[in-house]
């Protein structure tokens, strides 16, 4: 007699094998006559989705699946089932290694694949169960790699995880080439933006639905006033607002229908701006009008006359970077916080002298001024702070800083790992008293016109490049990397600068400043 186990084994491959014959000649046939207008795409996806379905039935505490792709299921955004539901992963330290646990886990070919950040496939609503997911690459499943615990996060709807994995040899239908061909031509029309000004030249008009706050409606010409998508609204979009409507700065953006019930139809879609434009109608936006979830995914803003600047300084940067090579011994901590390179715990778990190993730091100052207007506060309340045992001090902004090195060919070599900071006055102008201090469950922030100092010599202070080749890289180090604190600018936030890194030591040069 079967057991139960064996009995349950029998029925999954049962239902495996008859999905899989069910959908995959259908499927085929769908797609090649597809895409000639949008009723068609919409079988077309629906097809894919029945194909997706087979994936989910090992429904267990682990799971995962890819959502949103339209061009099969080997890409998406992650979702992952921890007690029975399913939730996103946030892109925070999302990277190639991340990616191709997934695909592995997926049945996809785990040396090959691509990740995703910023929602790439579409908006999530869900809840995020990962963050700060780091994986080694080895393991066989997602939910083994190293990450906050399930559910502690500090991101919001657009930064979901996704990937794109190889699928050479599954989902027969996608290897016609021709049908590939014609997806990503849907694809790049449905991307395609154009300046507003451009489409609509008889004249647009904004305004806000309270005073300093709410929601944005816009007219475009003879058109009714309308509202904004909030898909893609970030800071840098709602600045151009309250500037064009001599309200000051973006102190906070909004994607939501909080600012009221909302009878007006969607007017716009996926405005982007640099950030310093006078006026709105200089940005671009979809030229087809796309903007999933409609009634809830509304764009508002709050404007503020005085707002903080944090500016990085360039300078100190290159004139402290070095090299320095350090035991794993003293890097206890400094693992615990994650601001080593993935390899270090490898080399952990594999040697019983790990602790001699030694790891090559590229070490350097990051010195942040703030020349603004008013305080920079943390973007997460002080009840939300996480104590971080190893440093003995509060973190009071997940990520507060990024560091990149960057190859020629403009891919992230070493793990810039997202370090955590605690924000406090170091050091301020003649005739400002420092009032931020990180000990003693203080409060944090960087007053106007004092720096928040984080020297080289103290720990995570550093980017781990032990598996970094000598040679010519791109060195980036970004504050406020994610735009979630309103500022007056955000053009010198990041420096991007050389870095010439040989056997003996390291230099960073020609810094020029931008956007992060
Ligand atoms: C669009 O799709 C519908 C339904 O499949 C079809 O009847 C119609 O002819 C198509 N239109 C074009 C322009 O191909
Ligand atoms: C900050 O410094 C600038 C330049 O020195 C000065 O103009 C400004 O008034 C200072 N702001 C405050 C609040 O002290
Ligand atoms: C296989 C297929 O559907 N190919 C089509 C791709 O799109 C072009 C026009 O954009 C059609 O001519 C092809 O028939
Ligand atoms: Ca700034």
């Amino acid at each position: 007699m079967l057991d139960i186990k064996s009995y349950l084994l029998l029925h999954y491959f049962v239902w495996t094998l008859a999905l899989g014959k069910f959908f995959t000649p259908t499927g085929g046939q769908t797609t090649v006559t597809a895409l000639a207008n949008h009723s068609d795409k919409q079988a077309f996806m629906q097809a894919i989705r029945y194909k997706k379905d087979y994936r989910r039935l090992k429904k267990q505490e682990g799971a995962i699946k890819l959502v949103g792709g339209e061009r099969g299921a080997f890409e998406g955004n992650v979702e992952i089932l921890h007690k029975g539901r399913w939730g996103n992963v946030c892109d925070d330290e999302w990277d190639e290694l991340e990616a191709r646990v997934v695909c592995g886990q997926l049945g996809y070919k785990a040396s090959k694949a691509w990740p995703t950040g910023n929602s790439y496939f579409g908006h999530s609503r869900r809840r995020y169960w990962m963050d700060n997911v780091l994986c080694d690459g080895t393991e066989s499943e997602l939910a083994k790699c190293r990450f906050d615990g399930w559910g502690k996060t500090d991101c919001e709807g657009g930064e979901a995880a996704g990937v794109i994995c190889d699928h050479f040899g599954e989902d027969v239908e996608m290897h016609d080439n021709r049908v590939t061909a014609n997806i990503s031509n849907l694809i790049k029309l449905e991307q395609r933006k154009s300046k507003i000004r451009d489409v609509h030249q008889q004249g647009i008009a904004v305004r806000l639905t309270g005073f300093r706050q709410g929601r944005i409606e816009i007219k475009l010409g003879d058109s009714d006033w309308g509202v904004v998508c909030g898909d893609g609204w970030s800071l840098l979009e709602a600045s151009v607002i309250c500037r064009q409507l001599g309200l000051g700065y973006a102190a906070k953006v909004y994607q939501t229908n909080f600012f009221g019930d909302n009878r007006l139809p969607m007017a716009i879609s996926g405005i982007k701006c640099h950030g310093n434009e006078k006026n709105i109608a200089e940005c671009v936006h979809d030229t087809v009008l796309d903007c999933p979830g409609v009634g809830e995914n509304v764009a508002g803003v709050t404007c503020t006359s005085r707002i903080a600047d944090l500016v990085l300084d360039s300078i100190e940067l290159q004139r402290t970077a070095h090299l320095e090579d350090r035991q794993l011994f003293w890097l206890q901590c400094a693992m615990e916080e994650n601001c080593v390179s993935s390899q270090a715990y490898q080399v952990q778990r594999e040697s019983q002298q790990w602790y001699l190993e030694s790891r090559r730091l590229l070490r350097f100052t990051a010195r942040i001024l703030n020349a603004g207007t008013a305080d920079f506060r943390p973007s997460v309340p002080k009840h939300l702070w996480e104590w971080h045992m190893c440093h003995m001090h509060y973190h009071s902004m997940e990520v507060f800083a990024t560091f990149d090195i960057i190859d020629s060919s403009g891919k992230k070599v070493a793990e810039g790992h997202k370090a955590s900071f605690c924000l406090e006055d170091n050091q301020c102008l003649p005739g400002i008293k420092p009032r931020y201090k990180c000990a003693g469950y203080g409060d944090q922030g960087i007053s106007v016109n004092c720096s928040d100092i984080y020297k080289y010599n103290i720990d995570c202070q550093w980017i781990d490049i032990s598996e970094l080749n000598p040679g010519l890289y791109t060195f980036k180090v970004a504050v406020n990397p994610e735009l979630k604190v309103g500022e007056m600018s955000f053009d010198n936030n990041a420096a991007t600068c050389k870095l010439l890194y040989t056997d003996t030591f390291a230099k960073v040069h020609s810094c020029v400043m931008g956007q992060p």
